[in-house]
């Protein structure tokens, strides 16, 4: 029954955002890039995890149709009144004020309307809060302007992922300003907890193609997750003005194949969990307490995790850099 109404859904999704592109006239929905954006695109980016497929149902299906039909029903009404009831065609205006149907039928239509449009967001809102057992946890931390990530349970210490310069964005192929020096990697069709936080100021670690979008504040540890269906590397931004050079501290993800990721976690020198238990903490520890999360971290390092910047106002002793010192790179192309 499920696939059944999800096939159904993926039909009406296709169609109605296909009709709203046909109708505006934008390049073709069908070539919209993923996991970046598509220059002259007007459609949502497609999605790769199953909660932006749901996000994506829930825009194209409930809430468009919605919004598209209350305007033009206000329109038309518009035009009525414009049309019947102006000084010219209607000189004598009618007297009354009240008229209890009409006042109890706006009233409960609007009411109807949104209870409707509840029982999908909560659906959706649910099942964000409803993280899987994770596979993954990556920490993010957001930096003036920078990210930091760590991976905790594979004991691979905070690196610094900075935006790619233009040339070396060119000469590789990728998209400049989408582009960073150390991507974040994940296995494909694995449930990935990223725990996020701020280090200075807000940020907001967001990803759209996996539908995610979660503030970085310092001194709180949000948590949201995301399954990538398809291997690919999946771009997004920082989004929560957080100063001059907001605009240039991008995130990559790489999905990649569990071989792929084991490589790339001994090639960062960290350990796959339960290769080595003697110190791995458990990871439901992590999600409690932002310590616990810096706990699998090799040693307590004495240096800071950003050397450039000021000391971080994080309230809590703040997660101390793992044992490569995070180099800072210049804050580049801008
Ligand atoms: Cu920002």
């Amino acid at each position: 029954m499920k696939s059944s109404f999800q096939g159904w859904r993926a039909r009406a999704g296709g169609a109605l955002a296909g009709l709203s592109t046909a109708l505006m006239g934008a390049a073709a929905w069908a070539s919209d890039r993923l996991g970046e954006p598509t220059p002259g695109g007007i459609d949502l980016q497609p999605g790769v995890s199953p909660l932006r497929h749901e996000a994506i149902f829930f825009h194209n299906v409930i809430l468009l149709p919605i919004i598209t039909l209350i305007t033009i029903f206000v329109l038309i009404l518009l035009v009525i009144v414009m049309v019947r009831f102006n000084k010219r065609a209607n000189p004598v205006p009618a007297k009354f004020s009240h008229n209890t149907t009409l006042e109890v039928a706006w009233t409960l239509i609007p009411v109807l309307i949104l209870v409707f449009i509840s029982i999908f967001s909560f659906r959706l809102l649910f099942a964000y809060n409803d993280m899987p057992k994770p596979d993954v946890t990556i920490k993010a931390v957001g930096y003036q302007w920078y990210w930091g990530y760590e991976y905790p349970d594979h004991k691979i210490g905070e690196y610094v992922s900075n935006i790619l310069p233009e040339d070396k964005a060119k000469a590789q192929g990728v998209p400049f300003r989408l582009a960073v020096t150390d991507p974040i990697v994940v296995p494909v069709n694995k449930v990935v907890r990223v725990q996020v936080t701020g280090a200075d100021v807000i940020h907001a670690f967001a990803v759209p193609a996996f539908g995610i979008i979660t503030d970085a504040i310092p001194g709180r540890l949000n948590e949201t997750w995301f399954k990538a269906e398809k291997v690919g590397t999946y771009y997004g931004n920082c989004r929560e003005l957080c100063g001059v050079d907001h605009a240039f501290m991008p995130i990559a993800v790489k999905v990649v194949t569990q071989p792929e990721f084991d490589a790339w976690v001994a090639s960062k020198g960290g350990t796959v969990p339960g290769a080595a238990p003697a110190a791995a903490p458990p990871p439901a520890a992590a999600s409690v307490a932002p310590n616990a999360a810096a706990a699998g971290t090799p040693a307590a390092a004495t240096s800071p995790v950003n050397p450039a910047a000021p000391a971080p106002a994080t309230p809590e002793p703040k997660a101390p850099a793992a044992a490569t010192p995070a180099p800072k790179a210049p804050a580049a192309a801008n």
